[in-house]
């Protein structure tokens, strides 16, 4: 049977939102372990890596800067260690679950996963996370990782962010709707599979998400999936930093975690950006532990 092993990297650092940090523990209290129960696969917990409250810092100082990227180093520092941790279980042929925590610890998953591997990519988000230090409108990370992962812009010397088993053609982004100008560029020279929520309106959740694993897992050892949930509409998870009108349904975000499980690609999985501060009842939080349990493959009969 498949070992699960949860990995919590409860950060803030990488979104503009405070509170994402208490994700882990939301997500553990709704009931995650019993979730993947149903899953048929074994769990265990690692814990959390132990993150610094960006206040300790120092509290009179502005968030500090690399460039334009909010606590660059504080995100590096974390995401060097996710990686090790996702590596070593890898290494012990298990499944590395990571809890965010904002997505900027998508690099520390990312690197992690394709550390002895060639590796594909699958970004379940209303967002491209595309921007570098210098298009991001922002500074946050968060909107970053993809691309740092691929090594793109300001990322290409960077020693801890660039996972090299990981190619642009094995990417694919799933559920578009807030893209912007610089990040439509950067799909369009590396022309990533790319899917936005014309494309599920237009084909159907499982014939885009079908297509999306197997662009993903051509001709590689296995496929990371990144699921933030503001790729779901804020009706069904209101608890994200992010949210963005008019996103995949509670029906259609099971079916593709199904179109997931079914491929028996997933190597890493990351459930990113739930903000208990601004959810109802931990609802967006039990929402993600049901959608990793239909990744690894939960079903009802
Ligand atoms: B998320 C935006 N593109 O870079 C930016 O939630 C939003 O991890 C990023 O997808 C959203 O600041 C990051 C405007
Ligand atoms: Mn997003
Ligand atoms: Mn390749
Ligand atoms: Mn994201």
């Amino acid at each position: 049977m498949t070992t699960v092993r949860i990995i919590g990297a409860p950060t803030d650092y990488g979104a503009n939102r405070r509170g994402v940090d208490m994700g882990p523990s939301a997500i553990r209290y709704a009931g995650l372990a019993d979730q993947l129960a149903g899953a048929d696969v074994e769990t265990v917990d690692a814990g959390d890596l132990a993150v610094p409250r960006a206040e300790e810092r120092d509290p009179d100082a502005e968030a500090p800067r690399d460039g334009d990227a909010k606590f660059l180093r504080e995100t590096a520092d974390v995401c060097r260690r996710l990686a090790d941790e996702v590596g070593e279980t890898l290494a012990a042929g298990d499944v590395p679950l990571a809890l965010g925590g904002d997505h900027s610890i998508a690099i520390g998953s990312l690197v992690g996963s394709a550390r002895d591997a060639e590796i594909g990519a699958v970004w379940f988000d209303a967002h491209a996370d595309l921007n570098t230090p210098a298009t991001t409108p922002s500074g946050n990370v968060h909107g970053m990782p993809l691309a740092a992962a691929l090594g793109l812009g300001e990322f290409a010397d960077s020693d801890w962010a660039v996972a090299p088993g990981l190619d642009p053609e094995n990417v694919a982004l799933v559920g578009l709707r807030s893209v912007d100008d610089a990040e439509v560029e950067v799909i369009r020279d590396h022309g990533f599979a790319a899917y936005t929520m014309s494309d599920i309106d237009e084909r159907g959740i499982t014939d885009v998400a079908e297509e999306a694993m197997a662009e993903a897992a051509a001709g590689v050892d296995g496929v990371h999936v990144s699921l933030d949930l503001d790729w779901l509409d804020p009706k069904e998870a209101p608890g994200v930093g992010t949210p963005v009108r008019g996103g995949v349904t509670y029906r259609e975000a099971h079916s593709a975690m199904e179109v997931v499980a079914e491929s028996d690609a997933v190597r890493s999985m990351e459930l990113v950006e739930v903000n208990p501060t601004l959810d109802q009842h931990n609802e967006t939080a039990e929402l993600a532990t049901e959608l990793a349990a239909s990744a690894f493959g939960k079903r009802v009969l």
